[in-house]
């Protein structure tokens, strides 16, 4: 889960990351084989690219986008989390589908002839200029997402009477980061309140069978619940795991008093 280029992404943020750059480079030395006339090595360049991309729009962005943002618009359009990522979605698929429509324009004799356009140049020019703006969104997302801490809040620590205790009163932690629950196996009494803090990133706490579920909490928040019943509860991370100990989860073992 967690990425390579040491910000605290996951892996395929980090792998997106750096293809993007590489493809936005391919692009653009791509423009220069036009420049040079070596049309039939542009075509291939930047078809290439626009083909790899569709493979990371629907593999890596669309299904984030799905997860992360959607649940949440229109009514947190206010946080920059959610805002730029949504321009950046938007303007994405734009750029996408219009370099999908010049390719079929200027590589192939697939579309009628009223379909077409004659001049090049503005367009390729247009939808590089886009592509670009879209990429710098995209970083923006990553800087969003794994950079910038909200609202500068610091990571909270568990105070004293937050510390797992022998008795069932006392409240026990667990901590979130990116991307885990520590300790990821919790075994406690009946009656005891268990308090999720989130030191890193933004995750949810939510129980396999739906007994609890909290907000997307952010660095500095957290969760709490107070597990009466004894039974197991797997629980999973909404944004980076899934029911049935996939990735981000973990499991609260409650045992009788
Ligand atoms: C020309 C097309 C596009 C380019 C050049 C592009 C570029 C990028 C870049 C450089 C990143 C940062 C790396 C990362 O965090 O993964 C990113 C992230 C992202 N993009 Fe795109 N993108 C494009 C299209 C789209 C589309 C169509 C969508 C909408 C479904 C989209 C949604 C996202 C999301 C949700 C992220 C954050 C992914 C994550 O970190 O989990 N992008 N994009
Ligand atoms: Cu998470």
């Amino acid at each position: 889960m967690n990425g390579f280029l040491g910000t605290g992404a996951t892996f395929n943020a980090d792998l997106n990351l750096l293809i993007q750059i590489a493809m936005g480079l391919a692009l653009l030395y791509g423009m220069f084989l036009a420049r040079r006339k070596k049309f039939r090595a542009h075509k291939y360049c930047q078809s290439s690219v626009m083909l790899l991309n569709l493979v990371m729009i629907f593999l890596i962005m669309v299904p984030s986008f799905h997860r992360q943002v959607e649940p949440q618009i229109p009514s947190e359009l206010g946080d920059s989390y959610y805002l730029v990522a949504t321009i950046h979605a938007t303007l994405g698929t734009v750029a996408e589908l219009l370099g999908l429509y010049i390719m079929l324009v200027a590589a192939t004799k697939i579309l009628p002839q009223r379909l077409r356009f004659k001049r090049f140049k503005p367009w390729m020019r247009a939808e590089l200029a886009l592509w670009w703006i879209v990429i710098l969104l995209g970083l923006g997302t990553y800087y969003y997402w794994y950079i910038a801490t909200p609202g500068g809040t610091a990571p909270q620590q568990a105070g004293a009477t937050t510390q797992p205790g022998p008795t069932a009163s006392a409240p026990v932690t667990v901590t979130i980061t990116n991307f885990q629950f520590e300790p990821k196996e919790l075994t406690i009494p009946a009656g005891t309140t268990v308090i999720w803090i989130d030191q890193t990133g933004r995750h949810t706490v939510e129980a396999d069978d739906g007994s609890f579920r909290s907000d997307t909490i952010v660095a500095g928040g957290r969760f709490e619940f107070k597990f009466d019943k004894p039974g197991t509860f797997p629980y999973y991370c909404n944004l980076h795991g899934e029911k049935g100990g996939v990735d981000m989860a973990g499991v609260i073992t409650v045992t009788p008093r």
